[in-house]
């Protein structure tokens, strides 16, 4: 019998651990502190992530879900044939692999900052789906979206971003990322799940849960920092906040010290108050007009789109020429 397929690997993130650190410790000590979102996303806390998508306050991923099972016959005619498939922030790659018998990709390409989870999580579906040409990137496409060309050859650049992890970024930070898969995607185009404005109570509930598996998410960067720039977070210390702001569009998750206490690490530290935060994401929510505005604005063309029958979630294909 024929050796399993191994898919390759190649990662581009850990090169400048050094700025990273540096970067994380200059956010810790800014006024107000804060922790990159990216950090929640150690083998642990994809773990976690993975697990809130199963909770039944956090309504995004079945929403999403339910759109693509609804309709993805008809974005699959949308987007056509011959397509690599560049999946931004694959995780368990499980989205994307629901899509497989739909859009036939030639290749797939997973890109994720969770580099050991990635690795499992590729190696599994490669065995399962021999026929597709499997490639995984560990990459934090946050700074730059770095493709090498060879992992597309001549099929069609189609970028998969579901789950409206684009809300991560802020506004103009989300529009620069979207004008870079724009400049990547020529003849192909980007499938992008966005989560819509809705009542307050529904999303402070997403954000909140009741088993507490969300305050663990959250609390568990500390725990990944400590890895990482030797920091020594208690992370029982911390309470989880999440709140949305209407003003603002988002959601907002903090961790708010419960008493007054000292954090060190090597050559520095910090104190905090009690109540003092530390600004850990923010989940941006958008309505379908807006994201369609912004889709135009990075570059893209005629967006289409397609809701949950709520309206609580929307996907958009944008073709690019
Ligand atoms: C990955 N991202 C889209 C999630 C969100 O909903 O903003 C991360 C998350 N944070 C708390 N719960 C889920």
């Amino acid at each position: 019998m024929a050796e399993p397929k191994t898919p390759r690997f190649i990662q581009t993130w850990l090169a400048d651990d050094a700025a990273e650190r540096d970067a994380a410790r200059a956010a810790l000590l800014a006024q107000p502190a804060s922790v990159a979102p990216k950090f929640f996303y150690d083998r642990l806390g994809s773990h976690l992530f993975e697990a809130i998508t199963e909770l039944p306050e956090y309504y995004p991923t079945r929403t999403e879900a339910a759109i693509f099972a609804r309709h993805g016959a008809d974005m699959a005619a949308a987007i056509g044939a011959n397509i690599a498939l560049i999946d931004l922030g694959a995780g368990n790659c499980a989205k994307a692999a629901r899509l497989f018998a739909l859009l036939e990709p030639r290749r797939y390409l997973a890109v994720d900052i969770s580099v050991e989870f990635l690795r499992d999580a590729l190696r599994t579906l490669q065995r399962e789906q021999p026929h597709i040409a499997m490639a995984g990137l560990g990459q934090d496409f946050s700074a730059a979206l770095d493709i090498p060309h060879e992992l597309v050859g001549d099929a069609r650049p189609v970028f998969f971003y579901p789950g409206s992890s684009i809300g991560n970024f802020e506004g103009t930070d989300a529009l620069a990322l979207l004008r870079r898969i724009r400049a990547r995607a020529s003849g192909g185009g980007l499938l992008i799940g966005v989560d819509l404005v809705k009542p307050k109570a529904i999303l402070e509930a997403a954000y909140d849960d009741s088993l507490g598996v969300t305050a663990a998410f959250n609390r568990n960067a500390l725990s990944h920092l400590n890895r990482l720039i030797g920091s020594d977070f208690a992370p029982r210390q911390w309470r989880h906040v999440a709140f949305y702001d209407d003003a603002k569009a988002r959601i907002e998750m903090h961790l708010e010290a419960r008493e007054s206490l000292a954090v060190e690490w090597p050559g520095g530290g910090r104190r905090f108050a009690a109540g003092e935060r530390i600004h850990t994401e923010n989940s941006c929510k958008y309505t379908v007009e807006g994201f369609g505005a912004m889709l135009r604005e990075a570059g893209f063309e005629a967006p289409r789109c397609w809701t949950d029958h709520q309206g609580w979630f929307a996907v958009f294909w944008a073709a690019t020429r």
